[in-house]
């Protein structure tokens, strides 16, 4: 069995990654995010699917240090070893020029997106030790490769992502631990729901005439990512609706 972290659980891609993961049987899952009743709700959906999958479920905001190293330090015993860190908390808020921008979106997503995914990385590294098969895996984004109109702080916080993926790849070389980015198109979860601040049509919108990725499509991703042999890393994977062709081109039907 390999225990594996998943901030950001509570929804979208992250709840698909526990789902699947959890379908495959060899997985010990530790899960949070802000919502705690959410995914209580998932241990309760998957220990009924699977009644033999160990799930421990916290209540974290990733931006704040201070409880990242309070919870890990009073994680029970049983969960201190972990084999796989999945880094997919993160957030979107307003998509607008620059010149518009709030301030207070960009530090929700600088502080959550980089800030966050470093400290909770930190953390995790030291309990990775005893792992055979340590992987951290990060959520990129199609953001982190391109730029486009009106994206400009999220893809900022995209493309650091994409750098410390790089630097951690370098970096925990010499202890072993494989380092991944999965950098998906648009996917249907909540984060467009989220950028647009519970404007649900604007964020049906996004995917109007298209069929954009699910959580699940990505999470089926990582957990073949998860299954390489451990002379095998997969480093980066760009992984796009059929409709997307980069970060501004797609075509919609009627
Ligand atoms: P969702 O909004 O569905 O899920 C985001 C998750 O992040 C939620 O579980 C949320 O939980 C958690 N989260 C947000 N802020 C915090 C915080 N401060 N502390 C802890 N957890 C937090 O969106 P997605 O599933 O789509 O997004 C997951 C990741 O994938 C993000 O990093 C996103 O940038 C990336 N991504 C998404 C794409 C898409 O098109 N959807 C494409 C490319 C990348 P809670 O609110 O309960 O804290
Ligand atoms: C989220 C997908 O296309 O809005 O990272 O950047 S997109």
């Amino acid at each position: 069995m390999r225990t594996v972290l998943i901030t950001g659980a509570s929804s979208g891609i992250g709840e698909a990654c526990a789902e699947v993961l959890a379908s495959e049987l060899k997985y010990r899952l530790l899960l949070c995010a802000r919502r705690l009743e959410r995914l209580e709700e998932l241990k309760k959906k998957i220990q009924s699917a699977y009644p033999t999958c160990e799930v421990f479920c916290f209540q974290l905001d990733v931006r704040n240090n201070k409880d990242i190293e309070t919870t890990w330090g009073n994680l029970p015993a049983e969960w201190r070893n972990i084999d796989i860190l999945i880094n997919n908390a993160g957030l979107s808020q307003g998509l607008e020029p620059i010149q518009n921008g709030n301030i207070g979106d960009w530090d929700r997503m600088i502080d959550t997106n980089i800030k966050g995914l470093l400290y909770v990385t930190k953390h995790t590294i030291p309990l990775m030790e005893q792992s055979k098969a340590p992987h951290i895996i990060n959520l990129g984004s199609i953001a982190g490769k391109d730029v486009y109109p009106n994206g400009n702080v999220y893809c900022a916080t995209k493309h650091a992502v994409d750098a410390l993926t790089k630097a951690m790849r370098i970096d925990l070389l010499e202890k072993g631990i494989k380092v991944t980015s999965i950098d998906p198109g648009m996917v249907e979860t909540e984060f467009s729901e989220v950028r647009f601040k519970g404007d649900n049509e604007r964020a049906k919108s996004v995917y109007r005439g298209l069929t954009p990725l699910s959580g699940k499509d990505i999470a089926e991703i990582i957990a073949f990512v998860l299954s390489r042999p451990a002379h095998v890393n997969i480093n980066d994977l760009l992984v796009m609706p059929t409709a997307q062709a980069n970060g501004t081109v797609i075509v919609r039907g009627s």
